[in-house]
């Protein structure tokens, strides 16, 4: 079956019991045992639930994966992960990564012997010379967050399998429908849900998915040791949002060329950073991995600190908040949002400059967010 048949139907058979079309909400904690140790399938809530069973196999379906696991955040995610290091492992991550990733490493993780070094992946000489002994993860946003820039998964996966190194993609910008990192040679596949798989910013997700089994054994320990779970309503708010993904992804990426293109010819704005634009350096490689070029960019605006808060403060539409991936347009200034957790000088140095505004753009009508763009510029 193609992706949008399988966005509907996989994992979200009719109900067995009532034939319920859509997958009933499982609002229990707890499942009856006809005899100790007797069930059918289910024990208790935090182990395993039928609606976020379907959202698993939902998403593992997605991502062309045989596992998925479904977790209360995709920070939760992420932790589990990271899980699968021990004291005195080291982890390699692109060095343009969401803010709240970074923290994680740095200060969850870090103190307890965690190290994570950061590598520019445009560059993977620099990948495979930071390469240690106890290397135990190489984590890659791709496109990245804030900037957009586009990582080459198949390069990548050839020296994290050359080492044994477990590869991590977050694949969080693209959604599957754009991109599936396991087909270039991930190991895992990383997703906030609270993003595009939603949909619809109602709701605080992540998952995972893998086609080990051995790593599937691992991170299934680890989501019911650690206990980070979405509730079953939370599971099936993203099993809805999954129903929609193609269609919706299609107007994300259609009004996001258009806004790229806008402002790429704007006198207000100097860079523009979105793979989908024929300039950006990024476009060709994204043109190879991607089936699209997704709906989030980001840009500089003229004039600094002062013109960021001017052309937010007169937005309409666009609304100035943290997260992406809903049908709404949000607007974001990642050095005091997103990535302020990202100590100024190290942001500096990757580009997140003070006059770097970030959009995530929805599906209203392309001309009220364009107007709405040009009279606050
Ligand atoms: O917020 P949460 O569901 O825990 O997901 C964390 C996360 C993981 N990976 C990427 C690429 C992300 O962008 C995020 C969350 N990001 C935002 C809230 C943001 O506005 O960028």
């Amino acid at each position: 079956m193609r992706f949008e048949t399988r966005a509907i139907r996989d994992g979200q058979e009719p109900d067995e019991l009532t034939g319920a079309v859509t997958v009933p909400v499982y609002q229990t904690s707890t499942f009856k045992q006809e005899a100790i140790g007797k069930h059918k399938g289910y024990e208790y809530s935090r182990t395993g639930n039928p609606t976020r069973k379907a959202l698993e196999e939902a998403v593992a379906s997605l991502e062309g994966g045989k596992y998925g696991l479904a977790f209360a955040s995709g920070m939760a995610a992420t932790s589990a992960v990271a899980g699968l290091l021990k004291t005195g492992d080291h982890i390699i991550a692109g060095d343009d990564l969401y803010g709240g990733t970074y923290r994680l490493f740095e200060k969850a993780l870090r103190p307890l012997g965690i190290e994570t070094s950061y590598v520019d992946l445009d560059d993977l000489g620099s990948l495979a010379s930071a390469i240690r002994q106890n290397t135990g993860l190489i984590w890659v946003e791709t496109p990245t967050n804030p900037l957009l820039k586009v990582v080459d998964l198949k390069n990548v996966a050839h020296i994290a399998s050359k080492h044994t190194i477990t590869l991590a993609v977050d694949n969080t910008f693209a959604s599957p429908y754009f991109q599936r990192p396991l087909e270039h040679g991930a190991d895992i596949v990383v997703h906030s849900t609270t993003k595009y798989l939603g949909g619809h910013s109602d709701t605080i997700g992540g998952a995972i998915v893998t086609s080990s089994k051995d790593l599937f054994k691992t991170l299934k320990f680890q989501q019911n040791a650690a206990g980070a779970v979405p509730g079953p309503w939370d599971c099936w708010l993203v099993l809805r949002g999954i129903k929609t993904l193609a269609v919706r992804m299609k107007e994300h990426q259609m009004n996001a060329m258009a806004v790229a293109a806008y402002l790429n010819e704007h006198p207000m704005i100097e860079n523009v950073y979105y793979p989908g634009l024929a300039d950006n350096k990024y476009n060709e490689l994204a043109k190879k991995q991607m089936d699209g070029f997704g709906g989030m960019l980001s840009f500089e605006i003229k004039g600094g600190f002062p013109a960021v808060e001017r052309f937010v403060s007169r937005l309409k539409i666009f609304t100035l908040a943290e997260s992406l991936g809903g049908v709404e347009s949000l607007v974001c200034y990642p050095p005091k949002m997103t990535h302020g957790s990202i100590p100024p000088e190290q942001r500096k140095r990757l580009g997140i400059n003070d006059n770097l505004i970030r959009l995530s753009v929805g599906i209203e009508h392309i001309d009220d967010l364009i107007e709405d763009l040009a009279r606050s510029l």
